[in-house]
């Protein structure tokens, strides 16, 4: 099982990765979770990714593309993984395409997920992460339908895309995903 997990901030895409990651038994990629750990670990990509990860900003594609190339060439994603949060731009779109044509991955499936504007600001605000204020939250949200949303148009036509309605119970959720993909 290969899945691209995309949406927008808040629609739950890291909740239904860790959920789909132990369904399926392959691992959750998250973008955003490596770059907090390597904030938190004050290493080099921590230091480079702070300021853009607390401002609501994307990352420098250069920056991301490097870490999930050597995740997805390691050997815990032979089987299978969820890309969660990643790509985010088109350029990114690009260059995941390249590393799975050198790595020769296949069977790829675009799952996304929608939610209503209201209701992501309402989700986050309720989580509290540091960059859940309602100002970055509006950013985010700014940032993602200037830079991510139009990586879909990217997918059309190359790998199957599955629309899922995000609004309702974490298990409905996953209910809906798991059918989708099957
Ligand atoms: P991410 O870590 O990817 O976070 P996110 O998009 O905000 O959240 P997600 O959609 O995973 O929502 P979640 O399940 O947590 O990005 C953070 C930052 O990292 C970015 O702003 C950027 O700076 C940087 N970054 C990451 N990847 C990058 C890349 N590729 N390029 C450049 N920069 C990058 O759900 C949200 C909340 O809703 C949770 O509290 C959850 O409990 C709740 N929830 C989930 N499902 C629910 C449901 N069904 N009902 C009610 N609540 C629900």
């Amino acid at each position: 099982m290969r899945i691209i997990l995309f949406g927008a901030p808040g629609v739950g895409k890291g909740t239904q990765a860790a959920l789909l990651a132990q369904r399926f038994g392959i691992p959750h990629i998250s973008t955003g979770d490596m770059l907090r750990a390597a904030m938190q670990s004050g290493s080099e990509l921590g230091r480079k990714a702070k300021e853009y990860v607390e401002s609501g900003g994307l990352v420098p594609d250069e920056v991301v593309i490097g870490i999930v190339r050597d995740v997805l060439a390691s050997d815990a994603c032979r089987s299978g993984f969820i890309l969660d949060g990643f790509p985010r731009t088109t350029a990114q779109a690009e260059a995941l395409h390249r590393i799975f044509a050198e790595l020769k991955i296949n069977d790829v499936q675009v799952v996304s997920l929608d939610v209503a504007e209201d209701e992501i600001v309402r989700r986050l605000l309720l989580r509290g992460r540091a960059d859940d204020t309602e100002q970055t939250i509006r950013h985010r949200l700014q940032v993602y339908a200037d830079a991510t949303a139009p990586v879909k148009a990217f997918y059309a036509g190359k790998v199957p895309v599955r629309e899922v309605p995000g609004m309702g119970t974490v298990e409905d959720i996953q209910q809906r995903i798991v059918a989708a993909v099957a």
